[in-house]
């Protein structure tokens, strides 16, 4: 068993007994009550799910295992000479909940090493996909074709007990985790460079890597390790974690399950929008020629986009209240290396016009920006144009969180999840009662 494997083991050891004493004597306890908002306002802050692997607070931002972000990025160790931690560190916090050492984190680099290489059948599948498909189906495609190599499919098949199912799990998730820049990189020389395919570099990191197999010159491997590093969980409610964590507790193995999150995170108003700010962005920019709106320029355009029934791109969000801390990361980040870059300074100038705008439409209960308002603009800025590729990053980042989550769902022992659906007339039946209960709660009339 390798030392991260060992430690998993003792930690879930340990986890098991707290899971289980809940169950078995607070199992009553109530934590939430549910308003017929909630019912039909998509489960909207229900509390009903349970993961230790990152908590998003609505005026904080996310925490990883307790961390903020800042401090994720202070704490975590980093190759030499770099800004950004290594991506293999934040693996290993995640599954274990503890900040890796050097050494810890070069075993994530070796456990990576051996599993890197990508069967032929996934370049042939990516390579059959038909023209014109967006990059995030061929990824899930990618990911779905392996199926067959998972480890707990067939340890399963063969009757394991309950009690092992973490640890082939485990295995899957490091396999799938170490292929996804080689495919996420094949899938963009597949559609962007004629195929033309740059070898892995063995002694390169993760983020390294795949900005080289990408063709990106230094500091898009800074890029890289950040951008993964952001994104990789956001707790377990939105779609993307949740699909994966739902698909995983009917025992789906870790390939169909990071398949179906990569699918939900290709929604326009969930991963996608990092794209869709790039292509909204450029077309304002194209109509400019290149020239940076005035101010009321861009509240005109911002208001054209409303007026037209459309969402601003990177704005809002279902959780957060305040601007999202992995934006804030980002701008600093350009503040520092692309200030003068023209598709920063439009990006720079929504965040100073869409708040004010969104507030007097009164719809949008959080009118700062989130992580796609930015993200975009910093890849774009280090020559990678093609945003249609932009959430296949995102995507490699978040399977690191829903791998670490899904491991945790095995090993604890999370059933099928089995939320209840009833009628609009049972809905009414409730809502009509004249001595119906009414909720205090701050918000859940929302
Ligand atoms: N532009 C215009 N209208 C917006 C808006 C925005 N950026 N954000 C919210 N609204 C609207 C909603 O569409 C909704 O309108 P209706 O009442 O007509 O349905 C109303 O304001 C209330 O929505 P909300 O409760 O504030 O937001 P939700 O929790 O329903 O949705 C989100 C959250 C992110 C989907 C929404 O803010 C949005 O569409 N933003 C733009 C797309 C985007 O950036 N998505 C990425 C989110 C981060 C991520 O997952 O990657």
């Amino acid at each position: 068993m390798s030392r991260l494997k060992d430690k998993l083991h003792d930690k879930i050891e340990a986890q098991r007994p707290r899971i289980n004493k809940l169950l078995k004597e607070y199992g009553d306890v109530i934590i939430d009550e549910v308003t017929v908002s909630q019912v039909i306002g998509g489960m909207r802050g229900i509390k009903s799910l349970i993961s230790d692997i990152s908590y998003l607070d609505p005026f904080e931002g996310i925490r990883y295992r307790g961390y903020t972000l800042p401090e994720i990025f202070e704490k975590l160790p980093k190759p030499a000479g770099a800004d950004m931690p290594y991506v293999e560190g934040l693996v290993y916090l995640l599954l274990t909940g503890d900040i890796p050492t050097e050494k810890e984190v070069e075993e994530v680099l070796d456990e990576f090493q051996k599993r890197r290489i990508l069967p032929r059948y996934v370049y042939e599948v990516i390579d059959a996909m038909p023209c014109c498909s967006h990059p995030m189906t061929i990824l899930s495609s990618a990911i779905m074709t392996m199926q067959r190599e998972s480890f707990f499919a067939k340890k399963y098949k063969s009757g394991i007990n309950k009690l092992e199912y973490w640890d082939s799990t485990y295995e899957d998730a490091m396999n799938l985790l170490a292929k996804l820049p080689e495919i996420g990189t094949y899938i963009y020389t597949k559609l962007y460079r004629d195929g033309k395919r740059i070898q892995q570099n063995p002694n390169l990191d993760f983020g390294s890597n795949f900005a080289h197999m990408l063709g990106f010159e230094k500091p898009f491997d800074e890029v890289s390790r950040l951008y993964f590093i952001i994104h990789a969980d956001h707790e377990a409610g939105n779609v993307s974690a949740h699909t994966g964590h739902l698909v995983a507790s009917s025992l789906a193995d870790v390939y169909l399950s990071i398949a179906s999150m990569i699918n939900g995170l290709a929604g326009p108003l969930h991963g996608l929008a990092n794209q869709e700010v790039l292509r909204w962005l450029i077309e304002l920019y194209d109509k400019m020629e290149g020239k940076i709106p005035t101010e009321d320029e861009m509240r005109q355009y911002v208001w054209d986009t409303l007026n037209a029934g459309h969402v601003v791109p990177g704005f809002g969000h279902a959780v957060l209240r305040k601007t999202d801390p992995r934006y804030m990361l980002q701008r600093e980040f350009s503040l520092k290396h692309l200030p003068e870059d023209p598709i920063f300074k439009y990006v720079d100038l929504l965040y100073k016009v869409v708040p004010p705008i969104l507030l007097e439409q009164g719809k949008a209960k959080n009118p700062w920006p989130n992580v796609d308002a930015q993200s975009g603009a910093v890849l774009w800025h280090y020559g990678l144009r093609e945003y249609d590729f932009y959430t296949v990053m995102f995507g490699i980042g978040r399977a690191i969180g829903i791998c670490a989550n899904i491991v945790w769902d095995r090993a604890l022992g999370f059933p099928l999840e089995r939320p209840k659906s009833i009628t609009t007339d049972m809905v009414e039946k409730v809502a009509f009662n004249p001595k119906a209960k009414r909720s205090k709660k701050k918000g859940s009339a929302e």
